[in-house]
Parts: structure tokens; C-alpha cells; sequence
């Protein structure tokens, strides 16, 4: 596996009028959860991070179009696969290093690790283990807005597999029922862990699913940055101006296993290998060396992303373990068992 960009990644069809200023931007974002992620995994192997990850390596062009085009205010929700998500809407990369790692001055104290990443500073109101969990919530928050007369969105991206569990029926119906300003996105990479997704998917897929329930939905290309971000704009832009719940299905590939320790034996022969050629940022490159960006330009921003990695990794590595007492902050039902009888340090 490599992140090597390949000079013979396929062009899209190249738009006129690109504002490359905008898809620099974007390359940047992609860039940085690459670094971030590289680092995530190689901390794993040092024994650094606490927890599983889930790279989303692959997948970087859906969560800078999609999370790169929200306001400051808007409210997202993410999935096991969410650091990109959450960098593209604009945590610090060093809180969240230091939050895989345990430390304090993660983003969520240390206690939440990869999976459970949250920054109410930034609107992410968290990462989510349970496949399909975040949609219920995602209405949640979509109603409150509605209810609180607020100017703002909220983005729920989950995966293939989730759209396979019961939260996806009940929560794209109650945001259409209520008319709730929320854009729904299924980052689909075709695998739900080992299986194919579509081996156990009845009907048309996510998108007709959706537009069954009558959501606005539509399919994009989810390696095309171009594609992603043109359509992410559009129906956020219709979400924030009342037009009710809407649905995107983006379609992408999960260049890693599942998890970072995963081989991904159960794929065929020469899939990924293939599928590199596809990759986002390959591609995002391509299209700005055809709009005149040169390739020393595109190397600076790929070095600033990788330095910026690199002090957060060294930060996280230096940063203290929380204090003890941090164990019982943010923990619901203090005065029942087992913390009521509990103190800090015992029984370790
Ligand atoms: C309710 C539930 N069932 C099963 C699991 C175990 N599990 C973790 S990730 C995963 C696959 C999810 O696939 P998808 O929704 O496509 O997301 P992806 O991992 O591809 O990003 C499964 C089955 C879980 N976390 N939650
Ligand atoms: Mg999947």
C-alpha cells in the first residue's frame, strides 16, 4: 500500500472556471487527514494509540467536499471512520492525536479514543461505535434547531452498512415527517468490515431507499473532489434555506482494511491494487496540474500537512496522562453504583 501519488491517477471530466484557490484548499484538508491518519496508524504499531482505528484512508475527498463546505456553527455526526470528518470541520489535529493517545488535552479529555472523538467547540457532536446510532441522533439535533428557530445544519455521514439497520428507516423519517434541516450522507466504500455491502442489500441501494421516503437524493462520485464538493454545496444549500431533509450517497473505497490492523484478506486479488489508481487526492492533483498548479506548489502543501502531523504526533507523545479525579468528570449518575463506593486510584 502506498500514498504515492500516481501521476497516471484518471482525470475527471476537468470543469471550466475552477477556482483553484477553492480545491487547493480542499487538497490541503485531504492532505492533512492522510498525514494524520498515516501517523494514527504507525502510532498503533508503537503501542501510542489506545483503542482501535478505522482509517478512512481512500476516502478523504467526501469529508473535505462534504464537512469542508459547512459553517463553523453547523452541527455534524460522524461514524467509527470519522477523523476526517472531524478535521475537515475543524478540530485541532494535535487535541485529536492526543485524544487516540489517551492524554489530556485530547478533545474529549482522553476517555473517548478514535471511536468516540467529540468537539462541541467545533459543532461535531461526536464520533459514533454503533453503526446507524448517529442518524437517530442526527434528527435530534436537526429538530432541536428547528425548534430553537436557528439558522444552521445538521450533517449526518454514516456508512453502507448502516443504511441496513433500523435507525436508518426511523431517522430519515422522522427528519422528512418534521421537515428538519439535516443533509444526510452515506460514504459508502462498498464494504460494511468484511462483507461486500451489496451481497446483502435489498432494492436499488441508499439513495432509493431515501427517495422512497421522499428525501431529495442523489449518487455522486465520491473520489472526485469536484463532484463531491459541487453537490455537497448544492444540497446544503437547499437544507439551510428550509428545503427539509435531503440525502447524498457517496460512493468511494476503502483503500485499508476495516480496521488498521485488518489485511483485508477477504478482498479479491488486486482490488485495492487497482482502486490506488482511483485515489481522491491523486485525482485532486491531477485536476489542479490541468487548472496550472504546479507540482512544486502541490509538494508544499503535501510538506505542510505532513509537518503539522508531525508536531501533533510529537505533542500528543510528550502530553501527560489525565489525572486520576478526570476519570469521574463528564460521568452520569455519580451517587450509583459503581461510583458511588468508588475512588479514585482504587482497585488498580
Ligand atoms: C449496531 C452494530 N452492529 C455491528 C457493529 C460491528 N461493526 C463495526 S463497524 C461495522 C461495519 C460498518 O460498515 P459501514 O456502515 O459500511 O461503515 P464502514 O466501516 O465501512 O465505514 C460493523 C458491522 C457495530 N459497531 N454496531
Ligand atoms: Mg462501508
Amino acid at each position: 500500500m502506498s500514498s504515492e501519488i500516481s501521476m497516471e491517477a484518471p482525470l475527471q471530466a476537468v470543469p471550466r472556471n475552477l477556482d483553484v484557490d477553492r480545491f487547493l484548499r480542499h487538497h490541503l484538508t485531504m492532505r492533512r487527514i492522510r498525514a494524520f491518519e498515516e501517523t494514527a496508524v504507525s502510532s498503533l504499531a508503537e503501542g501510542l494509540v489506545k483503542g482501535a482505528i478505522h482509517p478512512s484512508i481512500g476516502q478523504e475527498a467526501a469529508a473535505a467536499g462534504v464537512c469542508g463546505n459547512m459553517a463553523a456553527d453547523d452541527i455534524l455526526l460522524s461514524t467509527h471512520r470519522g477523523h476526517g470528518h472531524t478535521l475537515a470541520k475543524g478540530a485541532s489535529p494535535e487535541a485529536m492525536m492526543k485524544e487516540l493517545f489517551g492524554r489530556e488535552g485530547g478533545t474529549c479529555g482522553g476517555k473517548g479514543g478514535s471511536m468516540h472523538i467529540a468537539d462541541f467547540d467545533v459543532g461535531m457532536l461526536g464520533a459514533n461505535g454503533v453503526v446507524g446510532a448517529n442518524i437517530n441522533i442526527a434528527a435530534g439535533a436537526a429538530h432541536a434547531i428547528k425548534l430553537l428557530g436557528q439558522d444552521r445544519l445538521t450533517v449526518c455521514i454514516f456508512g453502507d452498512g448502516a443504511v441496513n439497520r433500523g435507525p436508518f428507516l426511523e431517522g430519515l423519517n422522522w427528519a422528512k415527517v418534521f421537515d428538519l434541516p439535516v443533509l444526510f450522507v452515506c460514504e459508502d466504500n462498498r464494504y460494511s468490515a468484511t462483507t461486500v455491502t451489496g451481497s446483502v442489500t435489498a432494492g436499488g441501494g441508499p439513495a432509493d431507499r431515501a427517495a422512497s421516503l421522499g428525501l431529495a437524493a442523489e449518487t455522486v462520485d465520491g473520489n472526485d473532489i469536484a463532484a463531491v464538493d459541487a453537490v455537497a454545496r448544492e444540497h446544503l444549500d437547499a437544507v439551510r434555506s428550509g428545503a427539509g431533509p435531503r440525502f447524498l450517497h457517496v460512493v468511494t473505497y476503502r483503500l485499508t482494511g476495516h480496521t488498521a490492523v485488518d489485511p483485508a484478506a477477504y478482498r479479491p486479488d488486486g482490488e485495492a491494487d487497482a482502486e490506488w489508481l482511483n485515489d481522491p487526492i491523486g485525482r485532486c492533483e491531477a485536476l489542479l496540474t490541468a487548472h496550472g498548479v504546479d507540482a512544486a506548489r502541490l509538494q508544499a502543501q503535501s510538506d505542510r500537512a505532513r509537518d503539522e502531523i508531525v508536531l501533533a504526533y510529537q505533542a500528543a507523545k510528550d502530553a501527560p496522562w489525565p489525572a486520576d479525579a478526570k476519570a469521574f468528570e463528564d460521568v452520569q449518575d455519580l451517587g450509583a453504583e459503581p461510583f458511588a463506593s468508588y475512588r479514585p486510584g482504587d482497585g488498580r
